[in-house]
């Protein structure tokens, strides 16, 4: 596999910096239905909406990394129960809330190599779910922009790019600057396996509770 010649870290090691992070919610929709799964890239599609998200109209189509929060159902295969033990000031894994913080990558855009007329946000949660979560409440912390969307000679180029995106998008979360400080998460590094890491990113937004509306909408 060829390595596309740019960068493998994004950004300065102290964080993120303005406009950054940017803040999306939504319910998981369905996509286009390409069969990105097939691919080994499922992306979670959420609705473009700009009265929820003003900042979403003006933003640069491209590929985003940051992370993204899901409160999954307790039937869920990956969900995670919260222990009657855990003390807020030390909220040591996941289940903030119901909600667990994930790395992941996400392209907004038209997708230049399959033409869209819509502009669509999708993002490749950087885990390995053993089910779909479709209909579930999903936040964006999103922390930086890797690059712009392109087209592509084939389906393979495209796909190289985004495992790249993927790449740059682990190296440069796993750094203390770049996590949220709320919550531990685990990053697969690559090169350097597995990490849990506690950060010093303001991210309370990813766990905060639900909203009323927010848990209706996620029920219908
Ligand atoms: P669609 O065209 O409906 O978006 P995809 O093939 O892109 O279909 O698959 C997306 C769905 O796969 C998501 O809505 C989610 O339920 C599920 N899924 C499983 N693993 C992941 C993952 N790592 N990242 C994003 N979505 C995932
Ligand atoms: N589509 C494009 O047409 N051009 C791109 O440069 C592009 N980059 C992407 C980067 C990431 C990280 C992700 C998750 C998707 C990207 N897509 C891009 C969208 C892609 O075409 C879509 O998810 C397909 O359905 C994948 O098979
Ligand atoms: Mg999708």
């Amino acid at each position: 596999m060829a390595t596309p010649n740019r960068p493998t870290l994004i950004g300065d090691p102290s964080g993120p910096s303005p406009p950054y992070p940017l803040h999306m919610s939504g319910t998981v929709i369905s996509g286009f239905g390409r069969g990105s799964k097939e691919l080994g890239i499922p992306t979670a599609n959420l609705p473009v909406d700009d009265t929820t998200t003003p900042w979403i109209s003006t933003t640069p189509s491209g590929v985003y990394f940051g992370w993204a929060s899901l409160n999954l159902p307790a039937s869920h295969p990956d969900y995670i129960p919260s222990s009657s033990s855990d003390q807020p000031h030390q909220q040591k894994t996941r289940g903030a809330n119901g909600f667990i913080v994930y790395p992941m990558v996400m392209s907004i855009g038209y997708n230049p190599f399959y033409k869209n007329t819509v502009r669509s946000a999708e993002v490749h949660v950087l885990h390995a779910f053993q089910a779909d979560f479709y209909g579930v409440e999903m936040r964006l912390l999103i922390t930086g922009f890797i690059r712009e969307e392109k087209d592509y000679s084939g389906l393979e180029a495209l796909i190289a790019d985004i495992n790249f995106d993927c790449e740059v998008a682990k190296r440069s979360l796993a750094r203390e600057g770049w996590a949220p400080r709320e919550v531990d998460v685990e990053v697969d590094v690559p090169g350097e396996g597995r990490k849990v890491l506690r950060g010093r990113l303001e991210g309370a937004w990813l766990i905060r509770p639900s909203t009323s509306s927010e848990e209706q909408q996620q029920s219908t």
